[in-house]
């Protein structure tokens, strides 16, 4: 149940005419304390990204600061499939980076279709805090980048992804909907080709909660393995791949982009909790909204998954399909993926 509140009407019977005066209560929340400080992030490599942040946050540091450094760490990984200079490239062999962040103030900054630049996280930063704007885009991003001292790398592909381009060329079949996500167990950085003939996908989105009690969030990934040139997901798209609401909590999505931006994804869960939802209701509500627009033989090939984390430190997470997990920190030895709970 979303709406949680009560409307009575009551009046007052006078005589000859009746006023009915409508009043709204509130249910009042029950609230129960979470952790904090606490990150969690998308996939098995959000277990290596969760250390990252949570040498900041140990410290009772910024979280944003905390959800900057930690998904840098996946940028900068070699032969990681998804996220990063060395991940899979377009279907013109070219890699297109997107990355979007929001801080405690409702900031963000955001870059999508961006070449060449090894942490397009911190450009969006860099876009969130030193421009007017939200997002940059393509060439224009690329060269605010350049502007800010960011080293415009090689166009080149990393052995791993040249290896698949390879192999995917021999086809060129464009497939970009059809991506379920690995399983736990095995392992982000090698991601299989599936019986459909599509190519398994992660992102890294990361949400964190600092011990002042503010929230964060950052999101980067290649998009779509073999996509078309120009594509652009829902990870560099406020409301869509990412949303924070310090009032109320933060969100992140992996999978599809493009079913995510159809309904306004993390901005739907924001909501959810906002009126009431516990963070796994509310990535279930956003999931099962993908479900309910789509045809049931569409989404048996598509993955979309959330993780949220509200204000008080309670976190979850919810896919479509079986396969999801998520990593989740919040003491020096508690750093842990969790399977999310799933529709299908
Ligand atoms: C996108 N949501 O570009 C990203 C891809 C992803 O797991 O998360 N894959 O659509």
């Amino acid at each position: 149940m979303i709406h949680r509140r009560r409307i009575l009407k009551w009046g007052t019977m006078g005589f000859g005419s009746m006023i009915i005066t409508p009043k709204i209560f509130s249910t009042p929340k029950k609230i129960i304390m979470g952790k904090k400080p606490l990150v969690i992030s998308t996939w098995d490599a959000g277990i290596n990204a969760n250390k990252g942040a949570w040498k900041i946050l140990r410290e009772k540091g910024r979280a944003l600061d905390a959800v900057e450094a930690g998904v840098m760490i996946t940028e900068a990984e070699k032969d990681n499939c998804c996220v990063g200079l060395s991940a899979y490239p377009d279907r013109d062999g070219h890699v297109t980076l997107d990355a979007s962040i929001m801080d405690e103030y409702g900031n963000a900054g955001s870059v999508a279709f961006i070449e060449r630049i090894k942490h397009p996280i911190s450009v969006a930063r860099r876009v969130m805090e030193k421009t007017p704007h939200v997002m940059l885009a393509g060439s224009g991003a690329q060269q605010f980048a350049v502007e800010q001292g960011f080293p415009l790398e090689e166009d080149k592909l990393s052995d791993s992804a040249q290896k698949a381009y390879d192999e995917w060329l021999k086809k060129s079949e464009y497939k970009p909907v059809k991506n379920i996500e690995n399983t736990k167990g095995q392992n982000a950085f090698a991601p299989n080709k599936l019986s459909n003939g599509s190519f398994n996908h992660d992102t890294i989105g990361m949400i964190a909660i600092d011990a002042q009690g503010n929230l964060s969030g950052s999101c980067t990934t290649s998009g779509l393995a073999f996509k078309m040139r120009g594509r652009v997901g829902d990870s560099p798209i406020p409301g869509a791949g990412l949303y924070v609401d310090n009032e109320v909590g933060a969100a992140v999505s992996t999978g599809v982009g493009e079913e995510v931006i159809k309904i306004c994804g993390t901005h739907t869960v924001i909501e959810a909790m906002r009126h009431g939802m516990n963070p796994e209701e509310a990535c279930k509500f956003a999931v099962e909204r993908v479900i309910k627009r789509n045809s049931a033989e569409k989404i048996k090939d598509i993955q979309v998954a959330f993780i949220a984390i509200d204000k008080n430190g309670n976190y979850g997470g919810y896919a479509i399909q079986k396969g999801f997990n998520y990593a989740v920190c919040y003491a020096d030895d508690y750093n842990e993926l969790i399977d999310s709970k799933y529709s299908l």
